[in-house]
């Protein structure tokens, strides 16, 4: 026997939307083969070279649908002060209205997939099921990738089980009706008009993220934009660290990181849980433990090479969808940064011929790999452990040219809390607008809480009380900070691992550090600058902290804070004072 509210629904959305099929997806091998040979047959994919890359596809999204669209997400809360000064709010039955008549009739001629997908480790407490309604083939595939999709997802749901409900069509890709709303009251997002992946990939940033947050809240867990990475010191000892960095600021090559020649020498090893988004829930022993609720990774392009992580390059060989990057004559990709020489000619991701003199992007600087997380070399033995990875320490860091030093640790859970709130970075490519300004991204969740800010900072601050000395210790880092010539400071990457091991060592109470008006920073000798070739004029301005910069940060904070009204959490107001008494006058 069927799941009765799921059928019922398909059959609703069936009756609206009026598609000329309905299919259900089992996510089975024949049936992707089966989708990608239409594909390729109607022109929406390129297969590439089966050599080079079997079993891979090219995807060219619309020109105007290459990133997400905040200022077109909404959350629509019964009450508008619950989705927070941070969200586009929306009346849910006025957008339910204006969203049924953009779905009227909008699946003619098209197939309606039904795509069961669970996020979470197979039998895993913390796995859930949602289901996306989708007219778009590309979405089916990337989501067989990204998830767990099929058979398994409507085995895990029963005849009864619970479900989070995600209906999209592309539409007709027409930006001004373009819609990515959220109603949480009813677990349920509908997303029109767009294929590109955060928007139309609904287990994504919209279910996993900005529903589940909300579920988190309720339910007592946290729900977060972070990797999650395991580092194994020589002795054999594990650390796993979740971090949450704001879109492309290096998220993916932090959780797939080579250690430098030095580390690997001596036996260091990193191995990634997850590059992206973080389920984080209290384990039986009072610690907090960590599952990756994806299945796949969705990684930009640009800049990813030998050098930068070859571990993200390996898992994208085969089996893998690359989107918006530059095509090759012969049925290979390109995209800036993948070699030093850029191909003599090309087609670029509007599908143009290109040349290195064209002076525009081969690729689009968001472009992106949909890759199988199995396929990475560094993939964690414990990805899929069930009960998650017990997790030490969080890391916030955002992309800041200056002021703010490379790494730093937090007093205790409430100051990190804090430094999470109070986390800007410059603006990238992943999603619509100026790229460089700087902007706050509290806990780099901005564009992925699902409501009021403040809520969500006291849910924070309720957790570390819950947790209390058994929380992950909270740290600080800042791999862009830039001298006066615009050169980075840190050479980052592999050398990474210099912070990652002070990391690990301050989570054993180890480490050396000073105390700082901004917290705990490394002592020179903790973080070795000379081994790294970091002069010891760079490794003082790495670490510097400018008190006039500083005051400066607090007071825009503070305007910043007045946002948030009475929702703000008096404790954060008062980690802003005691910041700035203890840089003093
Ligand atoms: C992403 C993003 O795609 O954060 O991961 O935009
Ligand atoms: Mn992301």
């Amino acid at each position: 026997m069927g799941h009765r509210r799921l059928e019922a629904w398909v059959e609703e959305v069936r009756r609206l939307t009026e598609p000329d099929h309905v299919y259900w997806c089992d996510g089975s091998q024949a049936e992707i083969d089966r989708l990608y040979g239409e594909m390729v047959a109607d022109g929406t994919l390129i297969r590439l070279n089966p050599e080079k890359h079997p079993n891979s596809y090219y995807f060219r999204s619309d020109v105007n649908d290459v990133a997400r669209v905040e200022q077109r997400t909404f959350i629509c809360s019964r009450l508008e002060s619950d989705a927070g000064p941070t969200n586009n709010w929306a009346d849910p039955a006025q957008m339910h209205a204006t969203l049924e008549g953009l779905f009227r009739g909008c699946m003619r001629g098209r197939t309606l997939y039904v795509v069961p997908y669970l996020m979470g480790p197979p039998g895993s407490p913390m796995a859930k099921v949602g289901i996306e309604l989708t007219d778009s083939p590309y979405v089916v595939a990337s989501m067989r990738t990204m998830t767990r999709m099929g058979a398994m997802a409507l085995d895990e749901l029963g005849t009864d089980g619970d479900f989070s409900r995600g209906l999209h069509s592309t539409g007709h890709l027409d930006p001004a009706v373009r819609y990515i709303s959220h109603f949480p009251d009813e677990n349920l997002v509908m997303s029109f008009s767009s294929n590109y992946g955060g928007n139309a990939l609904l287990g994504k940033k919209c279910f996993a993220l900005r529903l589940a947050s909300v579920v988190a809240r309720k339910e007592g867990w946290l729900a977060e934009h972070m990797l999650i990475l395991g580092l194994t010191d020589p002795q054999g000892r594990k650390t796993f660290i979740a971090a949450a960095f704001p879109s492309a600021c290096g998220k993916t090559n932090l959780a797939m990181l080579v250690p430098s020649d030095k580390y690997l020498a001596a036996g260091w090893k990193v191995e990634t849980v997850g590059d992206d988004i973080a389920w984080l829930k209290f384990g039986a022993d009072g610690r907090l433990y960590g599952v990756n609720p994806e299945a796949g990774f969705f990684g930009v392009a640009p800049g990813t090479s030998e050098e930068t992580n070859p571990n993200a390059l390996a898992a994208c060989r085969v089996n893998t969808i690359f989107t918006n990057v530059a095509l090759c004559e012969d049925g290979t990709v390109w995209w800036e940064g993948l070699t030093d020489v850029p191909p003599s000619h090309c087609l670029d991701w509007k599908g143009q011929p290109w040349t290195p003199g064209s002076g525009t992007k081969a690729a689009h600087p968001n472009s992106r790999f949909t890759a199988p997380a199995s396929q990475c070399p560094s993939i964690s033995p414990d990805w899929e452990k069930p009960e998650g990875v017990p997790i030490s320490a969080i890391v916030f860091g955002g992309r800041r040219s200056t002021t703010v030093p490379l790494v730093f640790e937090a007093f205790n859970w409430q100051h990190g809390t804090y430094l999470g709130a109070t986390m800007s970075s410059e603006k990238t490519a992943a999603a619509v607008g100026d790229v460089g300004e700087l902007r706050h991204d509290p806990m780099a969740m901005l564009p992925f809480c699902g409501y009021h800010m403040g809520d969500y900072w006291r849910h924070w601050l309720d957790v570390g009380k819950r947790g209390g000395d058994r929380m992950p210790r909270i740290f600080h880092v800042n791999w862009f900070r830039k001298d006066a010539d615009g050169g980075y400071l840190w050479p980052g990457y592999g050398d990474n691992m210099h912070v990652l091991e002070w990391i690990a060592a301050r989570c054993r109470g180890e480490g050396d550090y000073v105390d700082s008006p901004i917290g705990r920073v490394t002592t020179p000798d903790a973080i070795g600058f000379r081994e790294v070739g970091v002069s010891e004029a760079d490794a003082k301005e790495l670490m510097s902290v400018d008190r006039d910069e500083w005051r400066a940060d607090v007071f825009e904070r503070e305007v910043f804070f007045r946002k948030f009204g009475d929702r703000l959490p008096q404790e954060l107001r008062e980690e802003n004072d005691a910041l700035l008494e203890r840089l003093g006058e």
